[in-house]
């Protein structure tokens, strides 16, 4: 007899709400010998950012699964959630994005407080701030206090980030034309071929890109580390550039919480205000017996 895929998430669900006292690390369930081997990762705090919902990008599979291991009291949604630049060109929206939705809506019913800071890809929600949608709390930026004392403040970032800040026909283009890179990439070596061109060499020009890219973010990460010193802050816990992250810079703690395009990375906080990058690939397939940590966990 098998059990359900996460029979084990909703019974341990259950059981860290009635003691959530110091969420102290994972304990195995009583039952454990009958448990389902599913991991729950019981932490005081979760950030997730860049989901971007309506996207054929969007890993919504992994998402839930992440959604249903994890327990926690505070969920932060860290920006570009639900993508209206792409739904607004197409409309794309999967049953699985539907999922990701009602299981964000159910956590918050079910006592999680869900806060949700919108980033520039649902910068729609920003019309909405200081409103609550069936529990989810919009607001443009928030203060994080960790359990050992640290303000961190929560930012999806876009607004530090030079190329939208001064162009944004700019950055709309960039996301168009990433799209289009992908699909042109497909033919266009053999376009070369028909014209009797020679082969193109893409890993020369990538290794441009990259190099420029490279030089992108690191200004990204040193001026949200400062917009956050300037707000007496500790840190800062953002997303945007889909780069998970957490190191100190001049002083100032640097979060950032990757994406669900590509990395499948959240950013946690344990009961005792450790915080950590959750590799949700990596976590998943860990020894269910090694408690809470990932194998290699990055913590400051
Ligand atoms: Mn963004």
């Amino acid at each position: 007899m098998l059990p359900t895929p996460w029979s084990g998430a909703t019974r341990m669900s259950r059981q860290s709400l009635a003691s959530t006292a110091g969420l102290t690390a994972a304990e195995p369930p009583a039952d454990a010998s009958d448990a389902p081997t599913d991991p729950v990762l019981r932490v005081r705090t979760v950030w997730i950012s860049d989901l971007h919902l309506g996207t054929p990008g969007c890993q919504a599979l992994h998402l839930l699964a992440f959604l249903r291991a994890v327990e926690c009291e505070t969920l932060y949604l860290v920006g570009d959630i639900i993508d209206g630049w792409q739904l607004r060109r197409q409309w794309y929206w999967p049953q699985a994005h539907n999922d990701v939705i009602q299981k964000l809506l159910r956590k918050a019913r079910k006592g999680t407080r869900v806060v949700f800071v919108p980033g520039n890809h649902d910068e729609f929600a920003r019309r909405y701030l200081m409103q609550n949608f069936g529990g989810i709390e919009v607001v443009e930026e928030a203060m994080h206090r960790t359990a050992d004392g640290r303000q961190l403040w929560v930012t999806h970032g876009d607004l530090y980030d030079g190329v939208i800040q001064c162009a944004r026909w700019l950055a709309l283009l960039g996301d168009r034309a990433y799209e289009f890179t992908l699909k042109l990439n497909r033919h266009l070596n053999s376009v070369r071929a028909r014209l009797g061109l020679p082969y193109w060499s893409l890993s020369r020009y990538l290794k441009l890109k990259v190099k420029r890219a490279v030089s992108y973010v690191g200004d990204f990460e040193r001026a949200v580390a400062q917009e956050a010193r300037k707000r007496g802050a500790d840190g800062v816990v953002c997303g945007h550039i889909h780069h998970a992250e957490l190191r100190d810079i001049d002083g100032v703690l640097y979060a950032n919480d990757g994406d669900w395009v590509e990395s499948l990375t959240a950013l946690v906080e344990h009961a005792d205000g450790r915080l950590e990058v959750i590799d949700w690939q990596q976590w998943r397939s860990r020894p269910v017996a090694a408690g809470c940590a990932a194998p290699e966990p990055v913590m400051v």
